[in-house]
Parts: structure tokens; sequence; C-alpha cells
């Protein structure tokens, strides 16, 4: 029993899903397209900062995305982020944290 809930754990999705004590003050970088100027990167922080599990967020206009520092214990899915970015007219892009080439 306890071992196929380890499993399961270790499944990467499931880990997501499921908000574990351990991820207390998660970071998160996303990638933003369509933001060009400082107003685009106001806009995105004063969204961010108006969620209940954001507790913190640096917005790099330079680099096109944002680090988004979570509560304990709380997150965004990936989806509620590509939403908050859409209804303020940009994209995120989840991609451009790992693969961050020249
Ligand atoms: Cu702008």
């Amino acid at each position: 029993m306890i071992k196929t809930m380890i499993k399961a754990a270790t499944f990467g999705l499931v880990g997501v899903l499921i908000s574990l004590p351990a991820m207390a003050g998660q970071e998160m970088k996303v990638g933003v397209k369509g933001m060009v100027c400082s107003f685009c990167a106001q806009g995105i922080e004063k969204k961010f900062r108006s969620q209940d599990e954001v507790a913190d967020i640096q917005v790099s206009l330079e680099k096109k995305f944002v680090m988004l520092k979570f509560k304990d214990g709380k997150t965004l899915s990936e989806a509620k982020i590509t939403q908050l970015l859409k209804d303020a007219g940009y994209e995120a892009n989840f991609s451009a944290g790992e693969s961050a080439k020249p």
C-alpha cells in the first residue's frame, strides 16, 4: 500500500497535483511572450500579486520572464498561470526556464 503510494508519487504529474508541505515557498519561472515595456511588466506584476497563492513576484522585462514565489504549501497550476497571462494579453512559455538557450 505505502509502496504503491511512493511509486505513484514518483510520477511528476501526481507530485504537481498534490500540494505537499515540502513544496513550501516554491518558486516558478515562467516565460512571458508579448511583454515589451515597463507597463507590461507592472501590469503582470499587479495581476499575480492579486493572487492569493503568490507571495512574491519578480519580473524580468529584459529576459521576458516572471519568477513567481508561492506562499507555503500553495502553488498556481500552469493552466491558471496561462489563463492569468492570457487575460492580461500575454502568452505563457513554460519551456523557457529549463532550456534557456542564448
Ligand atoms: Cu507594454
